[in-house]
This record gives structure tokens, C-alpha cells and sequence, in this order.
């Protein structure tokens, strides 16, 4: 069974960690993640939620993907956790190099955090597929229907929908983090969504750490598993 203290020793003798965060980091600001049991793919939908959230559903039935969204994706009220808390500080003692996360909240950049590749995008950024205009998340709440820019053109959420590819920019500077790192942690992530969850065989440093509640394919090849909430864990972590 990994420890705190063996944990701690790491991060104390590690200069550049990168973490690696899905959904479950922000289950401890209230935002549910996908696939806990309590996720939005345990609910109940007209279409399932991975449909919903795709490219091609957000093309033919633009109302309905907005309806979810706002429903669903779209927290206007949520604060950073002890996780997003603790990185910020990691980042500011200079031992974290970067955060890359599949969360699409904003919640690390508000805890402070400076360097932080979101692989999926940001619901914080929309603009208008025609203009190009940037529409803040306010907008899109308070709007309904289909939102639209004054130039008539339909707003988009700067979301990576599946059938959608990454950023080039964002991937280049994610696996390069990864690649630099002495440590990785990875938190909060079910490994199961691609190319994201691929990211992770590109380290080449010491100290796997995984922090997730529940089993992922990745437990066996980890230096230390943690069954465990990960603003609970890392929040004992001093940084020294
Ligand atoms: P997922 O597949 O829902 O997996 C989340 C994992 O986190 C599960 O294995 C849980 O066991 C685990 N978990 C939940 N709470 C905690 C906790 N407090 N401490 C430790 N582990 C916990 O989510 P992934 O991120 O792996 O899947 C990628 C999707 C989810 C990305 O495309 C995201 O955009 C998307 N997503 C993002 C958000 C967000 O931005 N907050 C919310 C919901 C979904």
C-alpha cells in the first residue's frame, strides 16, 4: 500500500512534476464527473451523453446540445478545490513545470495556476463559427435556444466534441511538459478517453504517482496507486 510519506519524499526530491487531471479532480468543487456512478453517463437522457456531446450531434440538433450543455457542463458558481489549490502552490515554489488536463472548467487557472494545456478546451471560451467574435460563459447561460452572435452566426463553446481533434499547439506543449518531467501525477481520470488518456506513455522520468478513486488500466505500472479523493490527498503533500 503507497503512503503519505513516500509520496511526500518524492515530491520533495522531484523538480519538475507535471500533473496529468481529468473529471474527478473537480468532483471535490461539486462538478460531477462522467463515469463515477454518480456521473452524467449514470443518469438518464433522451440520447446518451457521449452522443450528445459530439460534433455531429452539435451540427443537427444545435438547441438540444445547448439544452445539456448549460445544464450540464456549464457551472458559473463552482470554486477550486484542495487539488487546484495545492498545484497552484506547487507551480508557484517552482517544482511543477505544468498541468495538463481534460477538464474543460477553468478551475486550475482560477486556483492560480499559470501553465495549464487544457486538451479539451475551456466552456470559459465561445465565439461566433462566423465572425469569430469571443462570447463569455455568461453568455451562453443566460442565453437560450441556440446562442447567436449579433452577426447572425452560431456561437460555439471552444470544446473539444468527440470526432473532434486536439489543438496542435496545446498537444505539442502538453507532451512536451510530459516528456521534461522527472515526476508525473495523474489524478482524477478514468485513462479511458483517447488521445488524452495516450498522453501519459510519453514520460520518461522517475515517479509515476496515480491518485483515482476507483481501479484504472495504468494501477500496475504506477511507482504509487492511491484508492483515494485526490484534494484530500494532496492537500496533506507539504511543499517544502
Ligand atoms: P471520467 O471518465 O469521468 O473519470 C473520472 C475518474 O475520476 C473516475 O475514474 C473516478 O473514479 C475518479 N474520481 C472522481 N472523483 C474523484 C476524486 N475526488 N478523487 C480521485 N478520483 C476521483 O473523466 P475523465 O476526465 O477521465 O474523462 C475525460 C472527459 C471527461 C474529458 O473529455 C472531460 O472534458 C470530461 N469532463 C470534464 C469535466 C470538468 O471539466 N470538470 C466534468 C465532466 C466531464
Amino acid at each position: 500500500m503507497a503512503t503519505i510519506e513516500q509520496l511526500q519524499t518524492i515530491i520533495d526530491n522531484s523538480k519538475k512534476v507535471v500533473f496529468f487531471g481529468g473529471a474527478g479532480v473537480s468532483t471535490e468543487s461539486g462538478i460531477p464527473d462522467f463515469r463515477s456512478v454518480d456521473g452524467l453517463y449514470n443518469q438518464k437522457y433522451d440520447y446518451p451523453p457521449e452522443m450528445i456531446l459530439s460534433h455531429t450531434f452539435f451540427e443537427k440538433h444545435t438547441a438540444e446540445f445547448y439544452r445539456f450543455y448549460r445544464d450540464k457542463m456549464v457551472f458559473l458558481d463552482k470554486k477550486p478545490n484542495k487539488a487546484h489549490l495545492w498545484l497552484a502552490e506547487l507551480e508557484k515554489a517552482g517544482k511543477l513545470t505544468a498541468v495538463v488536463t481534460q477538464n474543460i472548467d477553468g478551475l486550475h487557472q482560477a486556483a492560480g495556476s499559470k501553465c495549464v494545456y487544457e486538451l479539451h478546451g475551456s466552456v470559459l471560451r465561445n465565439f461566433c463559427r462566423n465572425c469569430r467574435k469571443f462570447y463569455p460563459i455568461e453568455f451562453i447561460k443566460n442565453s437560450e435556444g441556440v446562442p447567436h452572435c449579433d452577426c447572425g452566426g452560431v456561437i460555439k463553446p471552444d470544446v473539444v466534441l468527440y470526432e473532434e481533434g486536439l489543438d496542435d499547439s496545446t498537444v505539442f506543449g502538453a507532451l512536451n511538459a510530459i516528456q521534461t518531467a522527472d515526476t508525473l501525477i495523474i489524478a482524477g481520470t478514468s485513462l479511458t478517453v483517447y488521445p488524452a488518456a495516450g498522453f501519459i506513455r510519453y514520460f520518461r522520468g522517475d515517479n509515476t504517482i496515480l491518485i483515482n478513486r476507483d481501479e484504472t488500466p495504468f494501477d500496475d505500472r504506477a511507482t504509487l496507486v492511491f484508492h483515494e479523493k485526490v484534494g484530500e490527498l494532496l492537500s496533506q503533500i507539504k511543499i517544502n
